[in-house]
């Protein structure tokens, strides 16, 4: 039986063990840019066979929440490289989540204060975070204008120089953020894209930016260094797809023979009920890895929402080869020794999530040696 303190190889990337730790905002990079306290953050959990970083904005354009880091400018790349040094330092391997939020935005946020943008002009019922007087506050994010048909080849090249920025900082790879109700999941989902040109309408056509997206990406590094995160069914931000089990086969079909790194699929409501069901039944996720291999797909199988060891080492038996860990790697920066050893956990605090400096952040403790 596969352990998940064995190693696997995803794509290019060698991984020493199956737990993941996965992206987690933690808006603490003010102006946009890494720092040091980041760095020592993701260097205390090295140990993970994978960290994929926080999602990180590919564009000011990208942007949404306050204090969210990007990777577009020589100054983001420079301060990432002090990042990926201080994990290689460590042993451990480490991509960046490539995000772009589309409608989940404010105007605040945007280049000259302008609308966001979105597949269509529909506002998504959900929240963002700003920084006011200093404090997080919680807002409705704004409403979005529809990106122009010529507008979306500008989207794609901003991917693609994410992604060649993100090997200049010295990363492994990267994950592109298909998930959560973010830019590329809007235009999948039926109830974000109600467009009538080629990128709205029939499943294809909802799935072409994406494809596109992730075809470039391929191109510009290569497809062994380049994951990607679903989340089928999730309603977060507000997405919905009554179809969403043959949405995502056609997606399996067209990310088969780009041989990525790794797909990563959430399971359920994102950070909630793993047996959500959206749409026409409940999503059969064996079937799209099988729908995924089929197409000749040899990437790794990330599997994540609310995961503990038995329920990993479950799923590893039936087909997945990673599982991502969140919450519990917020609070346990040397988690997969802890869980080889069955040691005791730390528990998250859900008031130092989101802002604010080390407390909750760099001051959880590591298991002392031996
Ligand atoms: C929590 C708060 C803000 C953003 C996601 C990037 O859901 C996020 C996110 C999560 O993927």
């Amino acid at each position: 039986m596969t352990s998940l303190f064995e190693p696997v190889q995803a794509g290019s990337l060698h991984l020493s063990n199956r737990v993941v730790m996965a992206p987690l905002t933690r808006n603490r990079a003010p102006g946009a840019i890494p720092n040091d306290l980041m760095t020592t953050y993701y260097r205390q959990r090295a140990s993970a066979g994978l960290i994929v970083t926080e999602a990180t904005a590919i564009s000011h354009q990208g942007q949404g929440y306050a204090d969210v880091p990007g990777i577009w400018s020589p100054e983001q790349v420079a301060a990432w490289k002090k990042v990926t040094d201080a994990v290689h330092a460590e042993g451990g391997t480490i991509v960046v989540q490539l995000w772009h939020v589309g409608r989940v935005s404010h105007v605040d946020l945007q280049p000259d204060g302008q609308a966001p943008v979105a597949p269509s002009a529909i506002a998504a019922k959900t929240r963002t975070v700003l920084i006011q007087d200093g404090v997080p506050a919680f807002v409705p994010t704004s409403e979005p204008r529809a990106l122009r048909l010529d507008e979306l080849p500008g989207i794609v090249a901003d991917y693609r120089h994410a992604a060649r920025c993100a090997i200049e900082a010295g990363f492994d790879g990267v994950e592109v953020h298909g998930a959560n109700g973010y830019l590329l999941d809007q235009f999948l989902r039926s109830s974000s894209n109600h467009r009538t040109d080629a990128y709205g309408g029939s499943i294809e056509n909802r799935a072409r930016l994406l494809v596109e997206v992730m075809q470039a990406v391929t191109d510009a590094i290569g497809g062994g260094r380049v994951g990607l995160r679903l989340s089928p069914v999730t309603p977060a931000n507000d997405v919905f797809d009554d179809q969403p089990q043959a949405l995502f086969a056609h997606v399996m079909d067209r990310l088969g023979p780009l041989q990525l790194a790794y797909l990563h699929l959430i399971e359920g409501a994102t950070g909630g009920a793993r047996d959500h069901v959206q749409g026409d039944t409940p999503l059969d996720y064996d079937a799209l890895r099988e729908r995924y291999r089929a197409a000749g797909g040899t990437g790794a199988w990330m599997v994540n929402n609310g995961y503990d060891r038995p329920l990993a080492e479950q799923s590893l038996a039936r087909g997945a080869d990673l599982v991502a860990f969140g919450r519990l790697f917020i609070a346990n920066p040397d988690l997969p020794r802890r869980l080889r050893e069955g040691s005791e956990l730390n528990t998250p605090d859900r008031t130092t999530f989101y802002g604010g400096a080390a407390k909750g952040y760099t001051d959880y403790p590591a298991l002392t040696a031996a």
